[in-house]
């Protein structure tokens, strides 16, 4: 029986003992070969997707959470307190539930997907909405914990990165190897930090022969990392992503260097083709920050840099169903006629 992340590769993680491991059986999440996008593509590599929507709250961040929980609890604290553009509100909601302690989030009012708003308000959280963005939360929530004997639980908190690390595990396990390739969105650039430390400390273990170059793509209207200074007021559809100065900025560029990878950005068009071929072409809804990884991995292969037969890995965040605002707006509208068959039957032309 899968018995989460914690358990599951214990070995390979910071000690926590078992009696404080709070968990929802994050983590065992699908690698969903992508035969008819690639095929559409007309492109020859063999293309997977690391569905982390189909974690416990719908998205990665339950790998991480699951640890920074559970050391909270160690520790002897009682409450946990985030700053999130959505999906940490979410998952440290849902994990504070589990073990019996106080949330409390602090979010940009109105930039949030309705799905996570609703996931942080059912779980019993303390939910703030700010008139401003993400980075002014965050700088928030640091200042919070400076006197209020609470655990932050961003990215910054050190188990949230070794949590999150397991994803990179997961697919050396379920490949043999390392990919050739691992494209993943960036936003607060916490992720692509952890699945580079994994992809390295596999290595190092010889469980894998490689690591994989890392193609981090974040928003073009909030790309501080690909325009080299933070941006004041960044601006996309993929809300997760809307974050204009990220915290693990550096370790991100170490990652991309470390790795002869690159971290650049794709437009909101073309996010929302990828976000619909997904959904179209292989039956995967993701949210539309996720579908960043993949609009990444069509803007290499129209650039050609694949040479045939390379095993790329993109990484999905998030479950599409956390922001269906932005699902209906990208969808033809259903028609509305009279309980009659032959009213039916025309609409659908048949
Ligand atoms: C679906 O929830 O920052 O680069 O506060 O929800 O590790 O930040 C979410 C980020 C990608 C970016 N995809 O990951 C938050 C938050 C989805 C996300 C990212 C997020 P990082």
């Amino acid at each position: 029986m899968w018995r989460g992340i914690l358990h599951h590769y214990k070995k390979l993680l910071p000690p926590i003992e078992d009696r404080y491991i709070v968990t929802l059986l994050e983590g065992n999440t699908p690698l969903i070969p992508a035969l008819r996008l690639v095929q559409y593509l007309k492109i020859d590599v063999k293309l997977y997707l690391k569905y982390e929507g189909l974690n416990p709250t719908g998205s990665f961040k339950d790998r991480g959470m699951t640890f920074a929980v559970s050391k909270a609890l160690e520790s002897g604290h009682r409450a946990i307190l985030c700053a999130s553009t959505g999906n940490t509100s979410a998952s440290a909601a849902a994990y504070a539930a589990k073990a019996g302690i106080e949330a409390f989030v602090v979010i940009p009012q109105g930039k949030i997907a309705r799905g996570k708003l609703c996931q942080a308000m059912i779980h019993g959280a303390k939910v703030v909405q700010i008139r401003g963005g993400f980075d002014e939360a965050l700088k928030i929530v640091r200042k919070i914990v400076e006197d209020h004997p609470m655990v932050l639980v961003n990215s910054i908190n050190p188990f949230r990165l070794e949590g999150q690390k397991t994803a990179a595990f997961e697919i050396c396990d379920a490949l043999g190897d390392a990919p050739d390739y691992h494209f993943i969105p960036v936003g607060n650039a916490g992720n692509i930090t952890a699945y580079w430390r994994g992809y390295q400390e596999y290595q190092k273990l010889k469980k894998v022969t490689r690591s994989p170059k890392m193609h981090g793509y974040e928003a073009e209207g909030a790309a501080p990392i690909v325009k080299g200074h933070p941006i004041i007021d960044p601006q996309t559809v993929a809300s997760a992503i809307r974050i204009g100065n990220p915290a693990s900025w550096k370790a991100a560029e170490t990652a991309r260097d470390e790795s002869k990878g690159v971290i650049d950005s794709v437009t909101d068009s073309e996010i929302l083709e990828a976000y619909r071929w997904l959904a179209n072409l292989e039956g995967v809804f993701c949210e539309p920050a996720s579908a960043a990884s993949v609009a990444g991995f069509v803007k290499c292969c129209k650039k050609k840099i694949f040479r045939g037969e390379e095993t790329v890995v993109c990484t999905l965040t998030g479950h599409g169903l956390k922001d269906p605002d932005t699902a209906i707006q990208n969808s033809p509208e259903p028609v509305t006629v009279d309980a009659e068959l032959e009213a039916v039957l025309k609409v659908l032309k048949l």
